[in-house]
């Protein structure tokens, strides 16, 4: 039997997913390393591929102290994490898992547009709480039905999202970088006029570092008192500061927020606002997907080791 080809796991992946890398690779789980740099340096040698996921990617540290990695494969479809220049400069491939996920992330988009919407969470606590009983009906909230949408990100993910809020009868709009030739919706080519235009902001781009807290003051001004955020993106393009005083100070509606700018901490400020509504980054986190995401990066990689073409790669 031919040797295992060696692979530096940095998070743990979900459990058949990792189990079945464990049966076919030698595994080095990166996150159980007490001295990380010591750990990297032993393996310098011997590995050639990385595993992680979209909120971890794999920076160039990491893939400098490994020379022999030639390829990197995302549990995910968000590859902001991996620094793709280095990749594309060092001839390492880089595969993720785009399309199996959209279905799920975009189903959560919209639960979390209605959950800000009806304030869900905030209705669940009263129920929950006895103040239904004592202090009688709770307050009313606003429609989400026939809204205006704006979507900033029309790709996989944002396209499936405008598919279901057409269902609720929402009017669509979108903002890109390029209009695209194909779309009804309305186009947008500046953010900012896009979220003084729309009821619901919601964030589906596939963001690049420049796009860092570009979701500024400005912008939710712009969306105003009425209007609410939806965020299934990443947390970074959110300056989250702004948003909580822009919650705090009502000059926007509610938030329903699945990411988060430094993951896993989410803003304590966050936690009793009766109008927003938050997930820890569980968008694409049911059985169905989590198992096909795992088949494809496993694919990316067999292939990869095969000498054939990715499944689904960006470089
Ligand atoms: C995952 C994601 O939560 O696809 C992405 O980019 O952020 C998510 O689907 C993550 O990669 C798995 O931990």
């Amino acid at each position: 039997m031919s040797e295992k080809h060696a692979v530096v796991l940095v998070n743990p992946l979900y459990g058949p997913t990792q189990q079945a890398l464990e049966n076919a690779y030698q595994v080095h789980r990166l996150w159980e390393a007490d001295n990380k740099t010591e750990f990297l340096a032993g393996l310098q040698d011997t590995v050639t591929g990385v595993v992680t996921d979209g909120g971890s990617g794999a920076d160039a540290e990491l893939l400098r102290v490994l020379p022999k990695v030639k390829v990197v494969t995302v549990f995910g479809v968000g590859v902001d994490a991996v620094d793709l220049d280095y990749c594309k400069s060092n001839g390492i491939r880089v595969g993720n898992t785009p399309d199996v996920l959209t279905d799920d992330v975009a189903d959560i988009a919209i639960a979390l547009a209605l959950g800000s919407f009806r304030r869900l969470p905030f209705a669940h606590n009263y129920t929950c709480e006895g103040r239904w009983v004592g202090e009688g009906a709770a307050p009313l909230t606003a429609r989400f039905s026939g809204c205006n949408v704006g979507i900033y990100g029309l790709g996989r993910i944002g396209s499936a999202i405008a598919k279901r809020a057409e269902g609720f009868g929402c009017k669509i709009s979108y903002c890109n970088r390029n209009k695209k030739a194909d779309v009804a919706y309305q186009y947008f080519s500046d953010l900012q006029e896009m979220a003084a235009a729309v009821d619901c902001l919601i964030l589906a781009v596939a963001p690049t570092p420049s796009m860092k807290g570009v979701v500024n003051a400005d912008v939710l001004n712009s969306l105003g008192p009425d209007g609410h955020l939806v965020n299934i993106s990443r947390g970074l393009i959110v300056d989250e500061p702004a948003l909580i005083d822009a919650l705090v100070q009502n000059r926007i509606a509610g938030a329903g927020l699945d990411v988060f700018a430094n993951e896993p901490n989410v803003p304590s400020e966050l936690f009793s606002m009766p109008n927003v509504v938050l997930q820890p980054h569980v968008a694409s986190a049911t059985v169905q997907t989590r198992t096909a995401m795992g088949q494809l990066m496993l694919d990316n990689l067999a292939n990869f080791y095969r000498g054939a073409e990715l499944v689904a790669f960006v470089a």
